[in-house]
């Protein structure tokens, strides 16, 4: 279970002028192993599926790659069973079927979310839910993802709940040996202009998806790149591609028809009735928007007119106008995520408008605290994070995932408090995300759901019903250090 030590991910937002459709304060959880399947999340559905366990992920059948690739006749039936089909699903009258009650993410789930006074999602995507992108030779993943992203954002946005779309899972694998790459290897092509292309592509299909489609209607935000490599000076490229990942998306909207005011570009008057052939205006865009953002935009154009084949929703392309919403907040790690010099927000003034912050962080807690109750209470209680990210310009900033994982057994009352402590820290940025919405529960998972699954946090007393509250407002009176300036 190495993937445990994920830690906790810091991410920041960026806003344009406005709160574009976000909460005032974000209180959300990740629809982790839904569109991206970790099977350290539901061990035994994964061996149920056909999956394996091993050590090494890369030496068995422990991710989408190797499962498609193991079963390249049965894997999108399989998938489609764990993403819940609401073909088979739905009944004439609309109730539910029990037997599909079980599969990863349903209405009984955004039922809970309204319940527990969740605000936002953030869904973790790879880049094959644009099944053009994936080259069949040589790479193997499931088919059928964005059929069901569209129904669950549908079942969401009629619950209100907002969502951040999180390229999670980037083509030519951004992190070696993680299950939430979509494959274990220690083979990591993200960083080259072939992949950072195809990533761009991605960002404009599902840009104009945000604006064109009406099941897209709550998303927010697109995420770029979610955990690259920590190490900046093994990930060359990067910091162009995150500049021309906020070009794709503005370069979208403003062929769509939405003004661009940092750039002086106002509405765009050759936007017409016709989405696609509006998008292959791309290559007239203003000199600001170079080559690459042109052709990545091209590119995207043949695909999203199969897409609207595909799902018999080809009709949403010609029927505009098309730009209903606020432009979309694009969305980053924060700075602090890499070292090594990585880019920083300033180098993006040209797009300050839509655009505050970069942000990336991973903790281990081993890294930051001691394992030991005091010392993880004392760090989350005196967290300069939100303070430091803002001093290099990562502001406002969300925390993207985070959890009750530690070092340590811990107990039901440390537990409490920690998650206190946690929130307490969180809310004093734009608000925070927990990774997971769930767990399986089973032998085989053991407990992990106690300390990793939002569901189970709440049903055993960690977590507070109501998202804004804490069990108690003065945990962290202990542990202040009194030099420095407490909430
Ligand atoms: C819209 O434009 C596309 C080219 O992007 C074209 O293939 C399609 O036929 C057009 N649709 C309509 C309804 O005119
Ligand atoms: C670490 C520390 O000295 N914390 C103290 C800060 O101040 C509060 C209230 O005055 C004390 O309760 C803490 O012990």
């Amino acid at each position: 279970m190495r993937s445990l030590v994920l830690g906790l991910a810091l991410s920041s937002i960026s806003l344009s002028g406005v709160r574009a459709g976000f909460p005032a304060k974000i209180y959300g959880v990740n629809l982790g192993s839904w569109l991206v399947l970790e099977p350290w999340m539901l061990p035994q559905e994964w061996i149920d599926m056909g999956g394996e366990r091993c050590d090494d992920c890369s030496t068995c059948i422990a991710s989408e790659f190797t499962f498609a690739q193991a079963y390249p006749d049965t894997v999108d039936d399989k998938f489609n069973e764990h993403w819940l089909s609401p073909a088979s699903n739905f009944n004439p009258l609309g109730t539910y079927f029990a037997i599909f009650r079980n599969t990863w993410f349903n209405q009984d789930d955004v039922d809970k979310f309204v319940e527990l006074g969740l605000n936002t999602v953030r869904i973790p995507l790879g880049y094959w839910i644009v099944e053009d992108l994936v080259d069949r030779t040589t790479e193997f993943y499931p088919r059928g993802g964005l059929a069901q992203l569209r129904r669950g954002l549908k079942q969401l946005s009629e619950a209100g709940i907002v969502a951040i779309l999180d390229h999670h899972a980037l083509p030519g694998i951004q992190e070696p040996g993680q299950q939430f790459t979509g494959r274990c290897t220690s083979d990591v092509q993200f960083y080259t202009p072939h992949n950072y292309h195809r990533a761009l592509v991605w960002t404009a299909v599902m840009t104009a998806l945000s604006h064109i489609d009406p099941a897209f209607d709550n998303v927010v935000s697109i995420e770029a790149v979610n955990e690259p490599i920590m190490d900046a000076n093994q990930t060359p490229g990067y910091g162009d591609f995150q500049k021309n990942f906020v070009r794709v998306v503005r370069a979208v909207e403003f062929l769509l028809g939405l003004p661009v005011p940092s750039l002086n570009l106002k509405a765009n008057g050759q936007a017409n009735a016709n989405a696609t052939a509006s998008l292959e205006f791309a290559a007239q865009l203003p000199p600001v928007f170079p080559p690459e953002i042109r052709s990545a935009i091209l590119d995207a154009v043949p695909i999203l007119l199969r897409i609207g084949v595909k799902l018999g929703v080809d009709k949403i392309f010609s029927h505009g106008p098309h730009v209903k919403k606020e432009p979309l907040i694009t969305n980053f790690m924060d700075i602090n995520w890499q070292h090594n010099n990585p880019l920083t927000l300033p180098t993006l003034r040209w797009d300050h408008r839509y655009m505050t912050t970069i942000s990336t962080i991973r903790q281990s807690f081993g890294g930051v605290a001691d394992p030991s109750e005091t010392a993880y209470l004392t760090h989350n209680c005196n967290l300069d994070r939100i303070q430091n990210d803002a001093a290099l310009g990562n502001s406002p900033l969300y925390f993207g995932e985070w959890a009750l994982p530690t070092q340590f057994p811990a107990t039901d009352e440390f537990l409490r408090k920690w998650a206190d402590a946690q929130k307490r820290a969180y809310s004093m940025g734009a608000g925070w995300i927990f990774w997971n919405f769930k767990i399986e529960i089973s032998d085989l998972a053991g407990d992990t759901a106690r300390q990793w699954s939002y569901f189970e946090g709440v049903n055993r007393g960690y977590l507070t019903k109501d998202p804004s509250k804490l069990l108690d407002p003065h945990v962290c009176d202990p542990y202040l250090k009194n030099t420095t300036a407490s909430a």
